[in-house]
């Protein structure tokens, strides 16, 4: 893909000629498949980079938290509901990892998430959707998660050490909540037809959300060509997107649903399925601030900053007054 890229001359690679000789070294090391490390030389805009990604992944693990957790009081079961809170928990976990891993490049939490909280920083598109039904939950695992594991799995093989270690266990979780998601969409397809119908309700509404997942088509991705000579990405945005549509299509005919797109078709000649154009100018909305839930999203996130203030200033002084403590060499 990066040979593509550079051949069709769509996005800037700094090219080996207007490298240094520090450049030239740390792509060498790139090339030969090994890690960087938080303490090794780094160019500029590979730190900058980093941040920008996984600072946005991180936003998004903890943005994601917000649609389910719209369902944890109703869900039909104690057993879904455990389920799910122990989804939304490894979320959680996702999003501290993640930041951790951000931090190892000379940032601060604080800062990331004010950038968040200011609206500055992105998180993914998908989380600007609302959660309408409890079928949404089976669509969210299934579709959502499933998505996700197809763009981490080669996350886990990236350049930086910090993002690749991360992504390994990310990726495990993802896989349980990705058939917990499965599992509803079929609990709800062996039901009644209204059931039936809530499903392929929920189906309608998250299958392009979750294509666009994916970000831009190839053509339009600024970031590509870089990320890749950097090994930040190791596929494109639109392989990973076939990639998803060719697996999630003969799971969308086990149970019996129907994907939203009259011009979806398989492609022998391809080996792969053809698909419908994607609404981009939906896409760019939502970027903007403009989806369906972009507020609500914001919002809550920042009432729930605002609401953990005394939790915060409590560790800090708890902190405080065990580092006092172990100063005046009194007993913990
Ligand atoms: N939403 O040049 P491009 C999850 C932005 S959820 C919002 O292709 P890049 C989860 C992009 O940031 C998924 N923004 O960029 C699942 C860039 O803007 P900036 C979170 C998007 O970075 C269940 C611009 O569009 N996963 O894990 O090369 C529950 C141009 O795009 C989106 C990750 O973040 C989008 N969908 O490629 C809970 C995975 N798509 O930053 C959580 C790591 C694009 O230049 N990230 N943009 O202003 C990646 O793999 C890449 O960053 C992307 C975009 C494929 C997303």
């Amino acid at each position: 893909m990066y040979a593509q890229l550079v051949e069709t001359g769509l996005k800037q690679v700094r090219a080996a000629a207007d490298m240094d000789a520090d450049e030239r070294a740390f792509q060498a090391r790139i090339d030969d498949g090994i890690k960087i490390e938080p303490k090794d030389w780094m160019p500029e805009a590979y730190r900058k980079t980093l941040i920008r990604q996984i600072s946005q992944h991180a936003h998004s693990e903890i943005v994601g938290q917000l649609p389910e957790g719209n369902w944890v009081t109703r869900a039909p079961t104690l057993q879904r509901k455990s389920i799910l809170l122990a989804k939304i928990q490894d979320e959680a976990g996702h999003g501290l990892y993640l930041y951790s891993a951000a931090e190892t490049l000379g940032v601060s939490r604080d800062e990331l998430l004010a950038a968040l909280h200011s609206g500055k920083a992105k998180y993914s598109s998908i989380f600007n959707y609302p959660t309408l039904s409890w079928a949404d939950m089976g669509a969210i695992g299934w579709l959502v998660d499933g998505s996700a594991i197809i763009n981490q799995i080669p996350l886990c093989r990236c350049s930086y050490g910090p993002y690749a270690r991360a992504m390994i266990r990310v990726c495990k979780e993802e896989s349980f909540h990705a058939r917990q998601g499965y599992d509803i969409m079929l609990a709800l397809c062996n039901g009644s037809a209204a059931q039936k119908a809530m499903a392929q309700d929920a189906l309608n509404r998250w299958w392009w959300p979750s294509l666009m997942m994916f970000g831009p088509s190839d053509a339009d991705s600024v970031n590509s060509a870089q990320s890749s000579a950097w090994r930040i990405k190791l596929f494109s945005n639109d392989e990973l997107r076939q990639r998803m549509v060719d697996q999630t299509v003969p799971q969308a005919e086990f149970l019996g649903l129907t994907v939203p797109d009259p011009d979806l078709r398989w492609n022998a000649a391809r080996g792969h399925y053809d698909f419908g154009a994607i609404d981009w100018a939906e896409f760019h909305q939502v970027l903007k601030g403009n989806g369906p839930c972009n507020r609500e999203r914001l919002q809550t996130r920042v009432q729930a900053w605002d609401d953990g203030a005394w939790f915060r200033e409590a560790l800090v002084a708890h902190a405080d007054k065990q580092a006092a403590r172990a100063a005046s060499g009194e007993p913990q």
